[in-house]
């Protein structure tokens, strides 16, 4: 049995759209890709002082589990090189679990829902723009109703 799993994507450092792209095209192995978002270039959160990011949104068909694709995902990102200097701070490549059907997975490393999403610009624009129906599983409110209610001041704009 497939669930649709739903990926934020973000860059920092170097080629941030052609990483970004690279990525997405390596989740193949995962599941069949069912879905891809516009660029969004996005204002840093949580450590401010950090290059703009590139984020973007994916759905992903996968009949992995959640922490078999968290696997996938952190190997995934070895294998592009990503360095870990500091936490939130800059990366050339992140790939975060947002939602996994409705699935709730609260386990050391992995919790989906991504705890932050629904206060994140960066993550509901784009996953509004390819599933702006798709639910969370705890808070009761779709993609777009979590969006409407961001305040403002998360700078983000679509490429
Ligand atoms: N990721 C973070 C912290 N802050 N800000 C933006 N705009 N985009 C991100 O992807 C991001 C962030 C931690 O993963
Ligand atoms: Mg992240
Ligand atoms: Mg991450």
């Amino acid at each position: 049995m497939s669930e649709t799993a739903y990926l934020s994507l973000g860059s920092n450092l170097g080629d941030r759209a052609a990483t970004l792209r690279a990525a997405v095209a390596q989740l193949e192995p995962a599941g069949r890709v069912s879905a891809v978002s516009s660029l969004y270039e996005t204002k840093p959160q949580d450590v401010p002082d950090q290059p703009w990011f590139l984020n973007c949104a994916v759905a992903i068909d996968t009949e992995k589990t959640p922490r078999q694709l968290l696997s996938f995902i952190l190997h995934l990102e070895a294998t592009m090189g990503r360095l870990r200097m500091r936490e939130k701070g800059p990366r050339n490549i992140d790939i975060d679990i947002v939602l996994f059907g409705d699935q709730v997975v609260d386990e050391q490393g992995l919790k989906i829902p991504h705890p932050s999403m629904h206060q994140r610009r960066f993550v509901l624009e784009p996953l509004v723009e390819i599933a702006a129906e798709a639910r969370h599983p705890l808070l009761g409110k779709t993609a777009r109703e979590l969006l409407v209610n961001l305040g403002s001041g998360q700078t983000v704009r679509r490429l």
